[in-house]
């Protein structure tokens, strides 16, 4: 069979003849146009253009309201209308919960993507509320918090995010967002040519001079939390000025009070201070605060704390023995980690609290109520990555991505492929590359990466390079697992489903412990700032988000509240934490039907216009886009049982009631003329076009239906 003109085909999986190239080709041919999406049946692949397209405007978003896919080219917008069809239960479906994934490299496109989708949701409500405009404002304000400049993405989320919105008769009715592990080390080092988050800059870009000289701030240059980037602020200055302005406009709308806002700059401003205290050493390693420029002073002064506690916390740790009081000082090396555990501690408790504080905003308590409430998820997490130097952020944010891959796969291929032959359909395996093993070689109890990394975290005596050894013994074997070539080496390297990576393992111990500074939680807890108090007086929950007290919790259990960080109990690891709440996602996203997006990305150098055929290539490779071509052509995405099918399109053969046999829906299947589809034992297996062909049908059978009743009305007089 000839093949279609390149680039003319928008859905991949109706392509007679399929390899990699032809896949390839296909994608080149539309980018080239400026075509950067293209279906692959239900599953939507987005490649980055690095420029604005002038595709996302009031024209696109009517066309993208309540239509057929087929009906218009691809886009993120059908995304959305599939997603708002499902929910309200349009062309005769039964509304189910759905949850958009959104995968790809880092850079690759899928913050942008999940801006145009939510927009878009919005549109479609077409009811224009305050709330509409509050959630609008979420992802811009997260991105001023914990977006950076990495040497993949200028805008890159150190986060991970999944967006909950809930509906009710096809309205917004609130938003619940649920954040991932925040790459908090950035905030006191980054790695050559990468940027601290943007809220330092907008910061400094922003801030009327009266209130630089109230938090004291000096040039950004200054900082050594800012050693990196400040050039930003000499380049681009305006635009860093619109985007402060953006913020503060975001914060107000969401719902952010003055005093709120202040108490945020103002807890910047003393992290800043704070990173800038240098300490010397006595003679006998005893470390002292050597400050001539008042850092300490600013610092102290605008977390509400006396100057001289500050000191102490930095310098020393109090222990009890017998009774007594035993104060110890640090090492100066010490006294350097406490403040970076400080710093790191309130930035990171604050961008919690933001997060808890949307969320009181935007989820009225209707929004948790049930009933006839239906929700679209929206998973956007921070991509693979692969740096020169990778760390324990970079293990975590590459295992979410691998777990992101794996529930692809698990319903995209294994689960489906398993309906098939329980069911007894005519069907001829299609291989993909299982990557559960990697998941094992990261999750497994009690040997797994984690696990060992916990036990490790446990003994005191156990160092980085302990933990590598003992990596190194249990996975020797592990074909996934590379030992580096080199002894005593802290590296070791994993072989992830998007290529290897190599790790080193230096301080991961300490970060996966995350023990706060010895009196620090209460040293904070006595602080004048509110906002210092308030987020030191929350406890840390399994999952590693920030738990607030309720006002009256807060006074009845003050004597008694176990201090989650200080305490002497065992406290939830960083590393189990994530692994909670990735389980907690995997069942979120269990529980609705998802649907896929693919971000690509098309060239190292985050340029507009350059399709690098050899990297998109071993993006489509290492996702197995095309087994999930074969398997979208060949395959049946949609699978109703029997009295499922026949309750909704008894309408085509004309039957208010009808019972829900096999030999029904082969009557119906009939009746419709579709093709294509086959009959298992309890189920009809449907291709995905199908079930726009049927909504058709659906549709002028609902509209003969009316016009038959007003006929009859007429006729009756
Ligand atoms: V990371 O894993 O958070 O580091 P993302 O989120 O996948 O990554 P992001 O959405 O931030 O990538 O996109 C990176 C950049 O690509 C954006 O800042 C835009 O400059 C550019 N981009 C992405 N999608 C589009 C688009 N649809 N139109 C125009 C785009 N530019
Ligand atoms: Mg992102």
């Amino acid at each position: 069979m000839d093949r279609p003109e390149p680039g003319s085909v928008e859905d991949l999986a109706t392509l007679a003849k399929l390899d990699d190239n032809i896949l390839l080709d296909e994608l080149r041919v539309r980018y080239n146009k400026n075509l950067i999406y293209t279906y692959v049946g239900d599953i939507l692949i987005a490649v980055n253009p690095f420029r604005d397209l002038d595709i996302y405007g009031t024209e696109e978003s009517q066309k993208y309201y309540l239509e057929k896919k087929s009906s218009n080219p691809p886009h993120i917008f059908a995304i959305s209308d599939a997603a708002y069809q499902c929910i309200t239960g349009y062309g005769g479906r039964t509304p189910t919960n759905q949850c958009i994934l959104i995968s790809g490299e880092s850079g690759a496109g899928k913050t942008e993507s999940t801006k145009l989708i939510i927009k878009q949701l919005i549109e479609l409500c077409r009811s224009n509320t305050q709330l509409e405009q509050q959630i609008l404002q979420v992802n811009p304000l997260l991105e001023a918090f914990g977006n950076a400049q990495t040497s993949m993405n200028n805008n890159s989320s150190r986060f991970g995010k999944y967006i909950q919105l809930a509906f009710r008769n096809g309205h917004v009715i609130g938003a619940k967002i649920s954040e991932y592990l925040l790459e908090r080390s950035r905030l006191v080092r980054q790695n050559p040519g990468e940027e601290n988050f943007h809220i330092f800059y907008y910061m400094f870009a922003g801030l009327t001079t009266e209130y630089q000289q109230r938090f004291h701030l000096q040039k950004p240059e200054n900082y050594r939390y800012l050693s990196n980037g400040a050039s930003c602020l000499k380049n681009e200055k305006k635009s860093l000025k619109g985007n402060y302005e953006d913020l503060r406009n975001s914060l107000d709308l969401v719902g952010f009070t003055d005093e709120e806002q202040e108490n945020m700059f103002n807890m910047i401003a003393a992290v800043l201070n704070l990173g800038n205290v240098q300490f010397g050493m006595d003679d006998d390693e005893a470390s002292f605060v050597e400050d001539d420029n008042s850092f300490i002073k600013v610092a102290s002064a605008l977390l509400g704390i006396p100057t001289e506690e500050v000191a102490g916390t930095l310098t020393s740790i109090v222990t009890y023995t017998r009774g007594e009081e035993v104060k110890r000082n640090y090492t100066q090396q010490q006294a350097q980690d406490a403040r970076d555990a400080i710093a790191k501690a309130i930035y990171g408790r604050m961008f919690g609290w933001i997060v808890n504080k949307i969320n009181q905003l935007l989820a009225p308590p209707e929004y948790t109520e049930q009933g006839d409430r239906r929700e679209i998820g929206i998973l956007d997490i921070f991509g693979f990555e692969h740096f020169e130097k990778n760390s324990f952020e970079q293990a975590c944010i590459n295992l979410a991505n691998e777990q992101l891959q794996f529930f692809f796969n698990q319903h995209v291929f294994r689960l489906e492929q398993e309906e098939y032959t329980k069911e007894g359909i005519d069907w001829k395996e299609i291989k993909f590359v299982d990557n559960q093993p990697l998941l094992d070689l990261f999750l497994a109890k009690p040997i797994g990466i984690l696990s060992l990394l916990d036990e490790e975290s446990q003994f005191p005596k156990a160092t980085d390079a302990t933990f590598v050894d003992k990596l190194n013994k249990h996975f020797g074997k592990n074909s996934y697992y590379g030992k580096s070539q080199q002894t005593k080496s802290s590296k070791f390297t994993i072989s992830h489903y998007a290529g290897k990576v190599t790790y080193d393992a230096s301080e991961w111990l300490e970060k996966n412990r995350d023990s706060l500074p010895a009196g620090l939680q209460e040293m904070l807890q006595g602080s004048t700032n509110d906002l210092a108090k308030l987020i030191f007086r929350a406890q840390i929950t399994r999952t590693g988000t920030l738990a607030l007290q309720s006002r009256k919790s807060r006074h009845t259990r003050k004597s008694k509240r176990p201090s989650v960080d200080g305490g002497r109990k065992r406290k939830q690891t960083v590393g189990g934490q994530f692994k909670n709440s990735l389980q907690i996602l995997m069942e979120r996203m269990t529980s609705a039907t998802p649907i896929f997006v693919r971000c690509l990305k098309p060239n190292h150098v985050k340029s507009p216009g350059k399709f690098d055929s050899d990297y998109i290539k071993q993006q489509l490779l290492y996702t197995g886009m095309l087994e999930t071509t074969k398997i979208r052509r060949e395959g049946f995405a949609v699978r109703p049982t029997f009295p499922e099918f026949v309750d909704k399109y008894k309408i085509i053969v004309c039957k208010a009631s009808l019972p829900g046999t096999k030999e029904n829906c082969l009557t119906i299947l009939k009746a419709s003329k579709i093709t294509g589809w086959q009959l298992g034992k309890t189920k009809v297996f449907l291709k995905y076009y199908h079930i726009e062909q049927l909504a058709d049908i659906f549709k002028l059978m609902g509209k003969s239906a009316v016009q038959l009743q007003k006929l009859v009305r007429g006729f009756l007089g």
